[in-house]
């Protein structure tokens, strides 16, 4: 007999609802797109359509692991706790607190149990080395919301569904099925776009499928999209087409902007981008004249040296036409689980400093970038020992040779993760979270950013065996042992957060709870674990019950058994007034940080452009990073992992189709096999990121047989974005030549 089951999708940011079909072994045998999911509507793409692979992959870790003198034995989960324990804690007494690192790596934006235990874990930890893959992604945005808007998360989303023009820099949704914009079927939505009438411009440098769908594609130069967007702002302001809209009168520092854009005309960044003035003028011309239109941009922004410059400047363009919280513009979507009456404390950076490099702490980070050199530079403060939570920075993160290296020196290192991949290898304590159909879903993190307002929680399809620890309870006992109760009851420490959190609720007017009594509150709510603290979480939320103050309103036993294929709550509403939380109250357009990295911006005008090839990224929609080569189906066919380039460079340097070919840059040297392919601009190459599965000491037998090469033993560790510190895997000089 087989039975069904929904969850969310947990591979990427689209959230589409899925369809399990399990056998009475508890095995999942078949997975559909949900038609009954109110966002989703039953798209699903072939990672969804394979998470039953994943799922019972016979390489996935099934219990704890222990590092012994021929590698890797299996343990019990007390004893693999208990050298946790006495390992770290010999660290901590020996080295201090920013001894023990912790690295997030990005899969734990998309669990429940990443993002509602890494905090109170890093908290415990009491350490300033904490790292995560959002300084080789998204940082520079938080970097320029916080500085805009006040709040590193306040990220305007484009409304796609109701937007007549969208301006996408960057972005390749119709493979990575889009990013810090969740939106199920995004091919969909953008062709429903053109379908009624309206215009979709793609910036990137690669033709890529996004780029053919669109109605018009331009080709930029790695690296140099501030200066296109400087010049889209130079032009508003010179042909008086600024027209702020809903944000008229909330907004400070036009002037200081206006004359910071004054050098960057479309004939001064026409060289450097290879983009024509005309071009520029009228895509300026185009995006104010508009009804309802968005700038977005994503990862091919964020991961360049300017990528603050980059995710500023997007929005100063939403700003300055109009587009910024109205509808079919740049909205801040409403998540059903965050308060909107939090008390903020305006953002700032730089905090404190890294040791080795004197980098500022950003969003309470320092850059992946620089962990090697925290691991491997001698001295006071010299990290020791790492916890990493989903993630592979040993391919992941920029200069990963270097990082491979000092992983495998570390004194101690625990792993979280379901896989012993190239980061895991090096770990003395794997603990591998149990399987998705075993895990509950609610997307913490994402639902934030999704085109709709939305909320769905998914229970486990399969039950956990006794004594089995779900992902929630692991990094509930790591925190608990960083805090020094080795075997305190994780459920206490929901307890705990839940208390302090309504402790505070009660104080802030505004919210719900004003006034009340926690203690009392504390009995309304139901569950354990990560349940209690969501239930909480919705009752407090926009959409909440408010303890009794809206009984019509959310709780999560509503949201389980009343919307099992989730609950859509309408369309982006205008919201900046609950948004912005800026010492001035008002959106600050022209940060003083900004605005000095715009001189360096300018500065480097003056300097000759870097001969030769420049090296880019790009993603493919089989794949998931690093961890989703051992799934058959995922990468059967051929060999995806190419250095792509143009036939012109191809016929210059003597290569052709399949050659093996020698890229090299200051940070290391790969071989690859090359691909001619016009989809590339003249002057660049581009190699994929998360291959390079040849090492030693890996369990992954499919991917073991299919590994690629690491792209990033050539990306450059020391070049960083300086604002946000985020890694630059865009625009990295290199030199390619055939190999005899
Ligand atoms: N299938 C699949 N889906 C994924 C992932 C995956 O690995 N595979 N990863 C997930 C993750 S972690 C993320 S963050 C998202 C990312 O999702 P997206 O932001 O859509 O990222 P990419 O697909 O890498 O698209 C980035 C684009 O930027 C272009 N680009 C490179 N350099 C420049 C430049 O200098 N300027 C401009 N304008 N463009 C440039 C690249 O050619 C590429 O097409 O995808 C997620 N979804
Ligand atoms: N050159 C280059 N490098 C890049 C990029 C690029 O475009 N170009 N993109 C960057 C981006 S956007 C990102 S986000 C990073 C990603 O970098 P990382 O986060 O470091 O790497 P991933 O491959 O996403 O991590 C996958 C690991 O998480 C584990 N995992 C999966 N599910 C779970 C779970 O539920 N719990 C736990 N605990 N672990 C789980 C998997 O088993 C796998 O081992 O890479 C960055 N690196
Ligand atoms: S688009 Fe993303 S969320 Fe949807 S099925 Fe594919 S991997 Fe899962
Ligand atoms: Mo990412």
């Amino acid at each position: 007999m087989s039975r069904t089951a929904y969850r969310t999708c947990p591979l990427c940011e689209a959230l589409c609802g899925l369809e399990l079909t399990l056998d009475d072994g508890d095995r999942v045998i078949g997975v559909r797109g949900d038609v009954h999911d109110p966002f989703s509507q039953g798209f699903i793409c072939p990672k969804g359509a394979t998470l039953g692979r994943l799922d019972g992959d016979p390489d996935r870790l099934s219990g704890p692991l222990l590092r012994g003198p021929d590698g890797p034995v299996d343990t019990t989960w007390n004893e693999a706790f208990d050298e946790v324990a006495r390992r770290l804690r010999a660290v901590a007494e020996r080295h201090g607190k920013d001894a023990i690192a912790v690295y997030i790596g990005n899969p734990t934006a998309h669990s429940i149990a990443g993002p509602l235990y890494a905090g109170a874990l890093v908290k415990a930890l009491g350490t300033r080395n904490v790292y995560s893959a959002g300084t080789a992604d998204q940082m520079p945005k938080h970097v320029s919301a916080g500085y805009m808007f006040g709040d590193p998360v306040a990220i305007p989303v484009p409304d796609l569904d109701r937007t007549d023009h969208l301006l996408m820099l960057g972005a390749n949704p119709l493979e990575s099925n889009g990013s810090l914009c969740s939106a199920p079927d995004f091919p969909g939505r953008l062709k429903a776009i053109g379908a009624r009438g309206g215009k979709v411009t793609v910036v990137d440098p690669r033709r890529t499928r996004t780029a053919r769908l669109a109605d018009q594609h331009v080709p930029i130069r790695p690296g140099t999209d501030a200066y296109l967007l400087f010049a889209l702002v130079h032009t508003l302001f010179a042909e008086d087409l600024v027209d702020l809209g809903a944000s008229d009168g909330r907004v400070h520092g036009l002037d200081d902007l206006r004359a910071l854009a004054v050098d960057f005309s479309p004939e001064l960044v026409a060289g450097v981008t290879g983009i024509r003035p005309l071009q520029i003028r009228r895509m300026a011309r185009e995006l104010a004249a508009a009804e309802r239109a968005a700038v977005y941009g994503r990862l091919g922004t964020c991961t360049q040296e300017y990528g603050t410059l980059n995710n500023w400047l997007i929005d100063v363009l939403n700003v300055l036409t109009g587009n910024l919280d109205r509808p079919g513009g740049a909205m801040f979507p409403r998540a059903a689980h965050v308060p909107v009456y939090r008390r903020k404390r305006p953002f700032s950076t730089g905090r404190w400093r890294s040791r080795v490099r004197d980098l500022p702490e950003v969003f309470g980070e320092f850059p992946v970038a620089t962990l090697a050199d925290e691991i491997t530079t001698p001295g006071d403060g010299r990290i020791r020992a790492l916890i990493t939570i989903g993630g592979n920075p040993a391919l992941s993160a920029p200069g990963a040779e270097r990082l491979d290296e000092a992983l495998a020196g570390l004194e101690f290192m625990v792993g979280v993760d379901p896989y012993l991949n190239e980061t895991t290898r090096h770990a003395h304590v794997v603990l591998p979270p149990p399987r998705p159909a075993q895990t509950p879903h609610y997307d913490v993190a994402l639902l934030s950013f999704a085109v709709r307002n939305y909320a769905r929680y998914s229970a486990p399809a399969v039950g956990l065996p006794d004594g089995r620890p779900s992902e929630a309870e692991i990094l509930a006992r790591l925190a608990l042992i960083a805090s020094g109760v080795e075997d305190g009851d994780p459920a206490g420490l929901d307890e705990m957060i839940v208390a302090s959190t309504l402790v505070k609720a009660v104080a802030v007017p505004g919210s719900p709870v004003y006034g009340r009594e926690p203690d009392e509150l504390v009995k309304a709510l139901n569950g354990k674990g990560p349940d209690l603290r969501l239930d909480m979480m919705l009752r407090l939320g926009p959409y909440g019950e408010g303890f009794g103050a809206d009984p019509e309103g959310l709780t999560l036993a509503r949201l389980r058994d009343e919307h099992p294929h989730g609950v859509d709550l309408g369309p982006l509403e205008p919201r900046l007034d609950e948004v912005l939380c800026t010492a001035s109250g008002l959106i600050e357009l022209c940060p003083p940080s900004f605005a000095a990295d715009a001189d360096r911006l300018r500065a480097r005008l003056g300097e000759p452009a870097p001969a030769g090839l420049t090296l880019i990224g790009r993603r493919h929609l089989r794949s998931n990073n690093s961890w989703l080569h051992n799934v058959p189906e995922l990468v059967g066919g051929s060999n995806r992992c190419t250095l792509q380039l143009n036939p012109a460079d191809a016929a210059r340097l003597g290569i052709a189709a399949g050659d093996p070919v020698r890229v090299a840059s200051r940070a290391g040297t790969i071989v690859a096999v090359a691909e001619p392919t016009d989809t590339v601009m003249a002057g660049v190459v581009s190699l994929p990121h998360g291959w390079g599965h040849d090492r030693p000491g890996t369990r992954a037998r499919v991917a073991s047989e299919h590994p690629g090469v690491n792209a990033n033993l050539v990306t450059d560790e020391r070049v960083i974005d300086p604002l946000s510190g985020n890694a630059v895997f865009n625009g990295v000089p290199v030199t390619v030549e055939r190999l005899d």
